[in-house]
C-alpha cells in the first residue's frame, strides 16, 4: 500500500517522532513528508536532526523548511538575530547542543539550510505555513511559504488542496478546511505529534510519553468569527523589526 505520511512540527520531541514512524512502519512504497520546524521549544532538537540524517526507513523523506530552520540559520548575523532565536525557543535547541555553537556539527547546519519550501503531488501540496492562493507555488516566496497562518489560508489556484503546520491546533487534532488540512497539534505544548495520510483521511498521533492514538479526519470546519486576537508574542514583534511578516 502506497502511503504519503505527512509529519508535522516535530520542534525537538524525539520520543514523539520515533513512537509514531515505529508504530506506522513506512516502508519502500511510502513517502514521508517532514513538514518542518524539526528544532525549538522541545528537549532533542540535536537528537531529531541525527535521526533524520540517519533515515533508519527505507521510505524516501522528504524534508520542507519551517520557519524555525530559518530562524536559526540566521541566528548568527548579529545580536538582533541570536537573541530572536533563544526567545522563540533556540535556548533549548542550544541546551541539546551543550550549549555551545562549535558543537553544532556542519552536516547539522547544512541540514537546517537544505529543507524544500513546499512539495507537491497530483493532487496534494505540502507546505510549513501556506500558500499564496493566486500565485503558482514556484514563482512563492520561500520565507513567506514558511510563514503564513492557516486561519489566512485560502484555496490554491491549482484546485490541489494544502497540508500544512506552523500554527497550533488548539484542540490537538488536526483542523480540517477543506481547501487546506493544519497538522500541527503542539507536540512540544504537551500536545501530540501528528502525521496524516491526506488521501486517505486517517491520522496518527504520539506523544512525548510514548502513548500513540489514531482518528479520521472530520469534515471542514467553517472558519471562526474574527474579533478577540491575542497580543502579538514578544518574538512576533522582533521578526517584524527584522522584516520577517509574522
Ligand atoms: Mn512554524
Amino acid at each position: 500500500m502506497k502511503r504519503k505520511l505527512a509529519i508535522g512540527d516535530v520542534h525537538g520531541c524525539l520520543v514523539s517522532l520515533k513512537t509514531l514512524l515505529d508504530h506506522l512502519q513506512p516502508t519502500e512504497e511510502d513517502t514521508v513528508i517532514m513538514l518542518g520546524d524539526y528544532i525549538d521549544r522541545g528537549p532533542e532538537s540535536k537528537g531529531v536532526i541525527d535521526y533524520l540524517l540517519h533515515w533508519p526507513w527505507s521510505a524516501e523523506l522528504v524534508l520542507l523548511k519551517g520557519n524555525h530552520e530559518i530562524i536559526m540559520a540566521e541566528a548568527g548575523f548579529s545580536a538582533d538575530h541570536l537573541a530572536y532565536w533563544c526567545q522563540v525557543g533556540g535556548l533549548e535547541t542550544m541546551a541539546s547542543y551543550d550549549a555551545r555553537f562549535a558543537n553544532i556539527p556542519p552536516s547539522h547546519w547544512r541540514f537546517i539550510e537544505k529543507g524544500l519550501p513546499y512539495f507537491e503531488t497530483k493532487k496534494w501540496i505540502y507546505v510549513h505555513g501556506g500558500v499564496a492562493p493566486k500565485e503558482p507555488l514556484a514563482e512563492q516566496d520561500p520565507v513567506e511559504m514558511a510563514w503564513r497562518r492557516f486561519p489566512d489560508a485560502k484555496p490554491h489556484q491549482s484546485g490541489k488542496r494544502v497540508v500544512c503546520g506552523h500554527t497550533v491546533q488548539r484542540g490537538g487534532r488536526p483542523t480540517n478546511r477543506g481547501h487546506s488540512i493544519c497538522i500541527d497539534t503542539g507536540a512540544c505544548r504537551g500536545g501530540w505529534l501528528t502525521c496524516l495520510d491526506a488521501k486517505r483521511g486517517k491520522y496518527w498521533q504520539a506523544n512525548e510519553r510514548g502513548k500513540i492514538r489514531s482518528g479520521k479526519l472530520g469534515g471542514k470546519k467553517r472558519a471562526k468569527k474574527k474579533g478577540n486576537k491575542k497580543p502579538a508574542r514578544v518574538g512576533i514583534s522582533v521578526a517584524r523589526a527584522l522584516g520577517w511578516p509574522a
